[in-house]
């Protein structure tokens, strides 16, 4: 009963765009607090928007921090996944916007594992 609720949020949130920036409140506290934390540290200028070459930046570091390298390939995908993330089309990504798809990731992830047990 709980699954099949939450899969008609997600639904929800999925066609109705309005209602989407509630997603993060199905987050825990700490998680928004640390997607939070996430959107401060992306932003490398503090002008509380996150332009493409900050996004990509934070994914090296994040990247270097695993012990993982990135290709020039991968820049591709990144500059496929800001332009997804970026809804209003304006070339930076606001806080309500990164964390949005990062809280969408997190819910996800919930999702499948919610799915195996
Ligand atoms: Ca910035
Ligand atoms: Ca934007």
């Amino acid at each position: 009963m709980s699954v099949i609720a939450s899969t008609n949020n997600w639904y929800c949130y999925r066609r109705c765009p309005s209602s989407s920036s509630d997603l993060s409140k199905l987050l825990s506290t700490n998680e928004r607090a640390g997607l939070l934390e996430q959107f401060q540290k992306c932003d490398i200028n503090k002008d509380k928007a996150v332009t493409f070459d900050e996004y990509l930046k934070f994914k090296y570091r994040i990247a270097d921090e695993e012990g993982e390298e990135l290709y020039p390939e991968d820049e591709h995908v990144f500059r496929m996944i800001f332009r997804h993330m970026d809804l209003d089309g304006d070339g930076t990504l606001d806080g309500w916007e990164f964390i949005n798809h990062e809280a969408k990731m997190i819910l996800a992830k919930r999702e499948k594992v919610s799915d195996t047990v």
